[in-house]
């Protein structure tokens, strides 16, 4: 490609993502409490190999080395998550200072290496004491992550320009609250849309606070989880099946945030297992304030199928089992995950959103990224795949910035390798691999070429 091809408008922010729990460890120091990822990894039988985060990538005591290999990357800008548990071991009252305190170097840290911190405030770790009281089923949940927000940006405001409310709350709430598959390993029916209002409300209520207290020109935002849906095939079935996986995997959350509605069909997919009693009038006004920037976190398309409910029993049947199936084109490859590989997917995903949502904010690529299966040769990673699949999908971003659609940023998850939630460390994501014995990072050889990729970029 020509060096024109390669160049992205000036100003557009280079980073890489990053997530507490993930990386950190170090999970009884400094007065943290505990928090339902925990106590979830500590259960038998619900991560790969009984891996936990105790230790994951010792980020808590080796910050600075990744951040070293942050600034050599070259990146503009780190998005890292803060453990509400350090912050309030339990989730209310009173700030752990000892907790604020590894934060506020890790952002000395950055913006002496010329990196901006990009802070998420919720990346699924919630305080175990919080899940006790009900969780994000309840409401007061959302009522006390306002206040925690709140809090942390008293401390950090200063030093942290871009701020996120949640990360991917489709995961927080149905992976959690209806699969069971993630903490707190739930199986709601009514409760997983419950759960999902409230992390709604709890993004409203802290940007509320935050925008009280805005310092200087910090942004704030909230990041979704999203994929471009087609039907598999053309049959009817399978058009109507694409439209509820919309709805399930975006709408239920981009419709409040971006459009001020709930979305107009979740009754008929979901009437029969809620009356939607826990809204409140005014819900929907705070949900929607505006947002100085979107995050989008994308991986793969999605192919709907139509298929039957696996409960047939609506008294039982949870909110994700909305008779769909996955089934992508059987030529496309897969990643380690086994999500395929198809770029133009982001593209049309980029261009669906700003098409559906006309007050859509600026869009930021907060994750995407790939796992494989690396291995460590002679000191040297080679992983061409990954190399591979990040070529296309930030050819992708661009082709979607010439479409008009206003990106501003893209993050490459991950960093480096780090605790995949319920795949434990089977899945690497990382430009670094880290050796989980003896905690070596190497950088890959997409390292290099994302190093490289920027630069082109940058032109
Ligand atoms: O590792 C996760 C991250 O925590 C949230 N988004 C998807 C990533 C890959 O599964």
């Amino acid at each position: 490609m020509s060096d024109e091809g390669l160049r992205f408008p000036q100003g557009f922010a280079w980073g890489v993502s990053t997530a507490s729990y993930q990386i950190e460890g170090a999970v009884d120091e400094d007065g943290r409490g505990t928090s339902i990822w925990d106590t979830f990894s500590h259960t038998p039988g619900n991560v790969v190999r009984g891996d936990t985060g105790d230790v994951a990538c010792d980020h808590y005591h080796r910050y600075r080395e990744d951040v070293a290999l942050m600034r050599d990357l070259g990146v503009d800008t780190y998005r890292f998550s803060i453990a509400w548990p350090r912050i309030q071991p339990t989730g209310k009252g009173p700030v752990e200072q000892a907790g604020l305190d590894f934060y506020r170097r890790l952002v000395d840290e950055l913006t002496d290496a010329g990196i901006r911190p990009s802070v998420t405030l919720y990346h699924w770790d919630l305080p175990q004491p919080l899940e006790d009281a009900g969780g994000w089923m309840v409401r007061d949940t959302a009522e006390r992550f306002a206040e925690y927000a709140a809090a942390v940006h008293d401390a950090l405001g200063d030093g942290v320009p871009q701020w996120i409310t949640l990360n991917e709350p489709y995961c927080s709430a149905f992976i959690g609250y209806a699969d069971g598959r993630h903490a707190p390993g739930r199986r709601e029916g009514h409760g997983a849309l419950a759960a999902a209002h409230h992390l709604l409300v709890g993004h409203g209520l802290a940007m509320q606070a935050l925008r009280a207290n805005r310092r200087g020109d910090e942004t704030f935002g909230i990041t979704l989880n999203m994929n471009h849906v087609l039907p598999a095939t053309d049959a009817p079935e399978d058009v109507a099946a694409a439209r509820r996986a919309e709805l399930l995997g975006t709408r239920v959350f981009s419709d409040p945030v971006l459009a001020g509605r709930y979305p107009a069909d979740e009754r008929e997919v979901w009437g029969e297992l809620t009356d939607f009693s826990f809204r409140r009038y005014g819900d929907l006004d705070l949900v929607s304030a505006p947002l100085d920037f979107v995050g989008l976190n994308n991986y793969y398309p999605t192919y709907a199928k139509d298929a039957p409910t696996v409960d047939p029993d609506p008294r039982r049947r949870v909110a994700t089992d909305i008779g769909v199936v996955e089934n992508p084109p059987a030529e496309l490859p897969r990643t380690a995950m086994g999500w395929p590989v198809e770029a133009d997917g982001l593209r049309r995903l980029l261009n669906w959103f700003a098409t559906t949502y006309p007050r859509l904010p600026p869009v930021y690529i907060t994750e995407n990224g790939a796992a494989y299966p690396d291995v460590a040769v002679d000191g040297r990673v080679d992983d061409p795949r990954r190399v591979a699949y990040l070529d296309a999908y930030i050819g992708a971003v661009r082709a979607a910035v010439d479409d008009g659609v206003d990106v501003r940023g893209y993050y490459c998850w991950s960093f480096m390798d780090n605790f995949e939630w319920a795949l434990g460390y089977s899945a690497r994501f990382g430009l670094v691999y880290v050796d989980f014995e003896t905690q070596q990072r190497i950088p890959k050889t997409s390292y290099h070429w994302y190093r490289d990729r920027i630069a082109a970029a940058r032109g």
